[in-house]
């Protein structure tokens, strides 16, 4: 659960009754129970179940499933304004009875008017589907108490599934074993990163790390906020993470799997670190790879240009599984905050070095032109480490806008870290002010659920590349707010978010690869295109709906939220990233930890 002696110390009496009953609630429960829904998804691999019924089906629903207590929501074309029943699979017995809303339209999506069928108030648990007369039924869904718990652990084996420099042996990986690939013992140093001190015919090793997405690059800057959010799940919900077995080759080593993942991550990025406390932008070929398995992909790797974003994202991370691992890796996390430490000091003599893409070199940008959000997380995570005062001043003097997280955004991630680890750290005051920062922006968040029958605060601003990151980012923020507060309203807007990804959104696709009924089949990750599986690899969720087509794909609307096209095509709505990965396994996993 939530770690509410620091929340606790700074929560009004208001606010902290609700949450103390839920923690000690959860704290009853799990001690009980456990997690007893493990389900060996990577040995027996999901299948794509478009043949369960034609795939016209024009209902849209959560095509994983419902919490027995979360809020349920379906979108139905409005042909007409009646009932609609939910059926059980087995019997087809009508198990409910409910109203449809008054027809409404969302002018971001082409769906015309729908009505929403909400079936919050239905808490049958078992195998059902929704049916409005006039209309094909929908695809049948599960509601029970751990129907996120195997979404989870796929979305968290994802991670291991593009581990670079490792062979993916059958016990773990079942189908998508693949040989190890990438192994950066011997990486280049291009023009863009050398020093007198180190020049371009020097050979550094950059080994471990994840593939950033589709492609076989590595960079700090989103390396660091994918790894943030991953520690984050650990930090918030360390109870549960302990149960949480995904099979990877660290099982059984009594670390939670969650911080072994990591792991792979955080040694990579402790070696992006140059001599002179700069960290290398990223690590990467110079001209994109083919459609070709890791270990096909042999050209020259790079490590390319230093940022002062990329330094100050890894100065935070480190900082941060400095205080992770403390208890398991004292010395490693020493060592991790040293390297902290020299980062900060070389971007406060090096305020604003813009990463600017060499002409030689193709890979992504990942470019940033400001800086203070940068300096605000990692003064933030330095300064619970050491409270040192120097690190208090950037935090105090600060007068950022809170908002989103995203890669480039990245001051709402020192906020929370604050809201959990600053207690009897920072001044009462400035608690007070992050507190408020926080509630105000999940606040704006939920009323902009207001504008669609969907209940999701996704707006035409959000569809960017990797919109389904904005929408879990927006819920990794509700559900702080949440903790925070224990307000219903927060929870209720991460549920509704959760189902949109999993199915009820307009173009009718559960964005995660492997789990519901229509899923994507191509997405723009070359391991899935090269090795010889129909499937793809599980549990990845896809950019989704982008209004900018950047690639010049053939896409089947012009509205915004159908514009997501599930061909290998369309990198800007069919990739797959880490950093959106991240919010998946947070939100899913926060979920099933306040559920237990
Ligand atoms: O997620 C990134 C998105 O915000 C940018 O608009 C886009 C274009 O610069 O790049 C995305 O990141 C890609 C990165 O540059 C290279 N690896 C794949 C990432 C996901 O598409």
């Amino acid at each position: 659960m939530y770690q509410l002696p620091q929340f606790g110390a700074f929560l009004s009496q208001r606010h902290y009754l609700p949450l103390f009953l839920t923690y000690l609630m959860s704290f009853f429960i799990i001690g009980c129970s456990g997690d007893n829904s493990k389900q060996k998804f990577d040995e027996t691999p999901v299948e794509n179940t478009v043949d369960v019924k034609d795939s016209e089906a024009n209902i849209s629903v959560n095509q994983v499933g419902y919490l027995t207590d979360g809020n349920k929501r379906a979108i139905v074309p409005a042909v007409s304004t009646g009932k609609f029943v939910i059926k059980r699979v087995d019997d087809h017995s009508v198990r409910f009875e409910g109203t449809l809303s008054e027809p409404v339209s969302w002018a971001l999506s082409d769906d015309g008017f729908v009505t929403y069928a909400d079936f919050s108030d239905f808490t049958e648990q078992g195998e059902f589907y929704l049916e409005v007369p006039g209309l094909s039924p929908s695809w049948p869904f599960t509601v029970g108490e751990h129907v996120y718990h195997e979404p989870h652990r796929a979305a968290l084996k994802s991670f291991y599934f593009n581990r670079a420099g490792i062979a993916l042996t059958e016990k773990y990986a079942g189908r998508w074993q693949r040989p190890a690939g990438h192994p950066d013992s011997q990486v280049s140093v291009h023009a863009s990163a050398t020093t007198p001190a180190l020049d371009a015919l020097a050979v550094l090793s950059s080994e471990k790390g994840w593939y950033d997405a589709g492609d076989y690059g590595k960079y700090i800057v989103n390396s660091g906020i994918a790894t943030y959010t991953l520690l984050a799940a650990y930090e918030h919900f360390p109870t549960y993470y302990q149960t949480v077995n995904v099979n990877i080759p660290e099982s059984g080593n009594g670390t939670a799997d969650l911080l072994d993942e990591i792991r792979w991550n955080l040694d990579w990025m402790a070696s992006m670190q140059r001599h002179d406390g700069a960290v290398f932008h990223k690590l990467t070929t110079l001209a994109w790879a083919g459609i070709e398995m890791p270990h096909e992909d042999r050209a020259e790797r790079y490590v390319i240009g230093v940022s002062t974003a990329a330094t100050l994202d890894f100065a935070a991370t480190l900082a941060m599984a400095s205080r992770v691992y403390s208890h398991l890796e004292p010395e490693q996390a020493r060592q991790w905050l040293q390297q902290a430490q020299n980062a900060w000091q070389w971007a406060v003599q090096n305020p604003s070095v813009q990463y600017t893409q060499p002409e030689d070199v193709q890979s992504g940008e990942y470019g940033d032109e400001q800086f203070a959000d940068e300096f605000f997380w990692a003064a933030a995570e330095l300064f619970i480490a050491t409270e040192d005062d120097g690190y208090l001043n950037y935090i105090t003097n600060s007068d950022l806008s809170i908002g989103v997280p995203g890669w480039a955004n990245v001051e709402t991630l020192g906020l929370i870290s604050l809201l959990h680890r600053g207690a009897g750290k920072l001044p009462a005051p400035v608690m007070t002010k992050l507190q408020d920062e926080l509630i105000s922006l999940a606040d704006d968040i939920s009323e902009q659920m207001k504008s669609t029958p969907y209940n999701v605060p996704m707006q035409n601003a959000d569809f960017v590349w990797g919109s389904n990151s904005v929408l879990l980012n927006k819920a990794f923020v509700l559900l702080n707010a949440y903790g925070l507060t224990g307000s219903a309203k927060y929870k209720q807007g991460v549920y509704d978010s959760i189902s949109y990804v999993f199915g009820m959104n307009p173009t009718g696709y559960s964005f995660v690869t492997g789990y519901g009924h229509l899923t994507p089949m191509a997405p723009h990750h070359r391991i899935s295109a090269s090795d010889g599986i129909e499937a793809p690899v599980p549990g990845m969720l896809v950019g989704g709906p982008h209004a900018g087509w950047q690639d010049n794909c053939q896409y089947p609307s012009s509205k915004p939220a159908n514009s997501y096209l599930d061909d290998w095509c369309s990198f800007s709505t069919n990739e797959i990233a880490i950093n959106w990965n991240a919010p998946l396994v947070y939100v899913l996993g926060a979920v099933n930890a306040m559920s237990q």
